[in-house]
């Protein structure tokens, strides 16, 4: 046994199950409405908003409890800019001459292009960076486990917690993203793992007519 203090488990709650049921739908009915938007409005969006859902996206287990990730959350538009002009440069040799034709074939009917303006539409792009060490205030490294299953869990609870703000986002992937640490100026021991653009949806916002796949198809019951 570890000599490590612990506490009580006092903020846990248990729900009678029809209660159960009831909380667990209506939070099913909110996030299948989630859907990745691609024409944002510029609308402001209060800076406090992405400050509880940063709070919330940090809640997300990890690697030994070692929070291996860090948020740049851009607002202003020259900075914007700079990464709508890069993540662009990239997207071009993508689209031209990176993506096989295979891949080209499965973006089609997202209809994606080389243009993203919503880069500099959009009020906030949250730069999600994984990294691989952290770094002690005397200057040592800590190596993070599991960085990659870590930072997508936080990422997953930030667009979460967004859209149940009622917030859009798209998860952007520029590729490669390393211009990204250029940019904010992160360290070379931190990775970029994806751009999450947020804000509200353009008032004309269309996006693609796709399904999600059946319980049956996506998940699978051993009993025995
Ligand atoms: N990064 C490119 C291409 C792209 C790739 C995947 I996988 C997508 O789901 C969507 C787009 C772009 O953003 O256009």
């Amino acid at each position: 046994m570890s000599n490590y203090p612990t506490i009580p488990l006092a903020d846990y709650r248990e729900y009678p199950v029809d209660e159960m049921r009831q909380r667990l739908n209506d939070f099913f009915v909110d996030i299948n409405r989630r859907r990745t938007v691609r024409d944002f409005s510029d609308r402001p969006v209060p800076r406090d908003i992405i400050e509880t859902a940063l709070r919330a996206a940090n809640t997300a287990p990890s690697g030994a409890n070692l929070q291996p990730w860090h948020f740049a959350v851009v607002s202003g538009s020259e900075t914007k800019r700079k990464i709508r002009e890069a993540a662009e440069a990239e997207e071009r040799e993508f689209y031209t001459h990176r993506a096989s034709e295979e891949w080209l074939a499965a973006l089609e009917r997202l209809g994606t292009d080389e243009h993203k303006p919503f880069l500099e539409t959009a009020p906030y792009l949250i730069a999600v960076f994984l990294q691989k060490f952290g770094e002690l205030p005397d200057g040592r490294k800590v190596k993070h486990y599991y960085p990659v299953e870590s930072t997508g869990l936080a990422t997953g609870i930030l667009i979460t917690a967004l859209h149940m703000a009622g917030l859009a986002t798209l998860t952007h992937t520029p590729s490669p993203m390393k211009f990204l640490n250029e940019i904010l100026d992160r360290p070379k021991s931190e990775r970029p793992f994806l751009l999450l653009v947020a804000g509200y949806p353009a008032d004309d916002a269309r996006v693609p007519d796709i399904n999600r796949k059946s319980l049956e198809e996506f998940a699978s019951f051993i009993d025995t």
